[in-house]
């Protein structure tokens, strides 16, 4: 029996036995809204902010909620939480694990479990040498721990339920305290039931800044590389996926939906990785750069080591920091470069179609098997044009496989993809890149195909 066998006869078998608190599904939206997405793509993509339904923050800028200081990370698409000063001296913060309804893209929601409202949980931002008063709240109907990822700390505060603590219990709140005796980038996430709590969306990253900054840079991002299976149409991750991933995200948001980072022509960028996927190590691939690897979770890498990469793989339970000066103006992709981790759902199990006319053959295909779509004559990237056409339909809360409105036509790629844009004067709208005359690829004419003796 393969994996998607026993998914399939696993699933049924396990029926209502999936302590998942139920929850009326009657609060998302009941059908896909074409017109919605297709306009807050058109937003996003012109770079501009989109309506409060919707989150996409300015990543200009660090944004912080709870705290009393201010962020110098930004998390796109996610905030800072900085912590409260109490008369102790201590950093207090207060994560509240409870179920969000969750938007990885314009079109594609799902009922996740996060902390303090946010899937995933907003990154916890601190000082080296500060004492941190962690309060955890469980709202969920669920036992839960929360450990705190690559931090040295007292043996009780590691949060791995059972072993260093018995579970916080539905309605409960722990205390965890602990001094921070580094710096750098580290994560957090549920330590209990954890192949279904991370597989919902419990996780989050935790920045500990040098008491002393080691290498100031201009821009200071922090992105999550995670991994989810959402059967199209339906609305909870399914945290019984081994293999069959096809929600891949950046701080749990997949394209069209990421937002992207920016930066002015010379700034010095800084990028941390973290990676909490289930199942999978993410190559992540910045275009018209060479980064250099800096840090990891488990400290700096002396000067010698920091290896210059244009792709830093990212394994998980790790975090891999990259620093780079952005010398080129443009639009520039950042992506995994494992191909099906830029996709958005799709099945897996399908014929290979490409080359074959499918004709009449597709519909009656598609409606015997929903999750069913097929590569067409050219492969996936004409599908993404029949959907934002309106000419096929997709099942309710699902989004194409494909495909974000770009300058040229479709961008044909979804899931763990974002775009760095470097201007020379950067505004809060960046728009699309204006290339120089010439310097875009074109159509080669008759007399340039002759001088160079190209036949075609
Ligand atoms: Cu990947």
């Amino acid at each position: 029996m393969n994996r998607r066998t026993w998914i399939k006869t696993g699933a049924a078998a396990l029926g209502g036995g999936l302590m998942l608190p139920t929850r009326s599904a009657a609060a998302l939206p009941a059908t896909f809204d074409h017109e919605a997405a297709r306009t807050a793509q058109e937003h996003l993509w012109r770079g501009e902010a989109l309506p409060q339904s919707a989150s996409t923050p300015n990543t200009a800028s660090p944004a912080a909620e709870g705290g009393d200081r201010p962020a110098r990370v930004v998390t796109p698409n996610g905030v800072s939480l900085t912590g409260r000063r109490a008369d102790d001296g201590a950093w207090v913060y207060h994560l509240l694990a409870e179920e969000v309804e969750h938007e990885y893209a314009p079109g594609l929601s799902a009922f996740c479990w996060g902390y303090n409202g946010r899937v995933h949980g907003p990154t916890i931002e601190a000082v080296e040498g500060d004492r941190v008063r962690i309060y955890v709240t469980n709202r969920l109907g669920a036992p839960t721990t929360v450990h705190w990822h690559g931090l040295f700390l007292p043996s009780g505060m590691d949060g791995v339920g059972g072993l260093s603590q018995p579970p916080i219990l539905p309605g409960e709140t722990f205390a965890y305290e602990f001094t921070l005796r580094q710096h750098g980038t580290f994560m957090y996430h549920s330590h209990h039931d954890e192949m279904t709590q991370m597989a919902l969306g419990m996780m989050g990253l935790f920045v500990v800044h040098p008491r002393r900054a080691l290498r100031p840079v201009d821009r200071d991002y922090a992105i999550m590389l995670g991994e989810w299976y959402l059967r199209p149409g339906t609305r909870r991750p399914d945290p019984n996926a081994m293999g069959d991933f096809n929600v891949l995200t950046m701080n749990a948001r997949c394209f069209p939906g990421t937002a992207p980072l920016v930066a002015q022509t010379g700034e010095r960028v800084r990028i941390r990785f973290g990676n909490l996927s289930a199942m999978d190590h993410h190559p992540v691939h910045l275009h018209g750069f060479a980064w250099r690897v800096v840090e990891t979770d488990g400290g700096v890498l002396p000067e010698a080591g920091r290896w210059p990469e244009t792709t830093v793989l990212v394994p998980t339970g790790s975090t891999r920091t990259v620093e780079f000066v952005a010398d080129a103006p443009g639009d520039w992709a950042m992506h995994c470069h494992m191909t099906h981790h830029v996709m958005n759902q799709m099945g897996h199990g399908i014929p290979n179609t490409v080359g074959a006319d499918l004709g009449p053959l597709d519909p009656p295909t598609r409606h015997l098997l929903p999750d069913y779509m097929a590569m067409g004559e050219h492969g996936m990237g004409e599908m993404a044009e029949h959907i934002g056409m309106g000419h096929m339909d997709v099942p309710e809360n699902s989004i194409p496989m494909v495909g974000g409105r770009g300058p040229f036509g479709t961008i044909t790629m979804g899931g763990m993809f974002t775009i760095l844009k470097v201007r020379d004067r950067l505004t809060d709208a960046p728009g699309w890149y204006e290339n120089p005359p010439g310097t875009v690829a074109a159509l080669a004419d008759a007399e340039a195909l002759a001088r160079d003796s190209i036949a075609t």
